[in-house]
């Protein structure tokens, strides 16, 4: 019984929508990864700069002095995958332990070959600023997915040998276009690339959890761990290889949960 993998999270910033300034302090960040670590995550994400909705970038000197002594301590202890969208920090993260580029941007991957590291490519309409605006496709399932496969492709090509791809849930889209990724998530999983699945938390959570509940106000981001879990659930069912998640136990939980089924 092989169980799911789960990627844990460490937003070591200021500004993250569910735990924005909790893991500023490289102490607590380190020790919430740890804690990770020791619960038996696969990956511990590190990100110093906030991709939600609306958020403003960070200077890149910023953004590393954020992130790399949090990888350099977590990385003798789990594997550590670096969340950003610049060269610069992918590259001084690797440098100090990280064996992932999670590219939420699917712009790296030259970084990873260079250094022989494996890379996620994210789907993002637009940028995080404005992505919320007024997200449209025809088709977004197959719109995601062939952005996805040619980017995987370019980065077979150029010798990256661990290729994952994530369709972005909440990068550029409404809560219909996210309903419908997850609805057709095996599209993405047909494509033989292991998919990573990023829901945990979300806004389009909240929605959907109020609308299950009868109520108008979206449920806060505290308040998502059932839909976290049941999306999570459903992305494994469908096929994806890896849920990234803040709330660890309870994924690794589900994770082992699914596992067993
Ligand atoms: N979502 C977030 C950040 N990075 N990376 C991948 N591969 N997939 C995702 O869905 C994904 C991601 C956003 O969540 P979080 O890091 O908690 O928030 P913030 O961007 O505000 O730091």
């Amino acid at each position: 019984m092989t169980r799911p993998l789960v990627m844990g999270v460490v937003n070591v910033t200021p500004d993250s929508f569910s735990d924005g300034g909790l893991y500023l302090d490289h102490e607590a960040a380190i020790a919430h990864g740890r804690a990770m670590a020791a619960a038996g995550v696969d990956v511990v994400d590190v990100g110093g700069e906030s991709t939600r909705p609306g958020a403003e970038p960070v200077p890149v000197t910023e953004e590393v002095d954020r992130v790399v002594p949090v990888v350099a301590a977590l990385s003798p202890l789990v594997r550590v995958s670096i969340d950003t969208r610049h060269a610069e920090v992918a590259d001084r993260a690797v440098a100090a332990g990280a064996t992932l580029v999670n590219d939420v941007s699917a712009t790296l991957h030259e970084v990873a070959a260079h250094h022989h590291v494996g890379w996620v490519a994210m789907h993002m309409q637009g940028d995080p600023r404005t992505m919320q605006r007024d997200p449209r496709y025809d088709d977004v399932v197959d719109e995601v997915r062939s952005f996805l496969v040619a980017r995987a492709d370019a980065a077979v090509a150029a010798g990256v040998g661990e290729v994952w791809i994530d369709p972005g849930i909440g990068f550029g889209k409404t809560v219909e276009h996210n309903l419908a990724l997850l609805a057709r998530l095996d599209e993405l999983v047909a494509t033989g690339f292991p998919v990573l699945l990023g829901t945990s938390r979300k806004r389009f959570l909240g929605q959907l959890l109020a609308t299950a509940d009868g109520v108008a106000d979206p449920t806060p981001p505290d308040d998502r761990l059932e839909g976290s879990l049941a999306t999570a659930v459903w992305g494994y069912r469908a096929g994806a290889r890896m849920v990234r998640a803040h709330d660890v136990d309870a994924t690794l939980a589900a994770a082992r949960a699914v596992a067993g089924l």
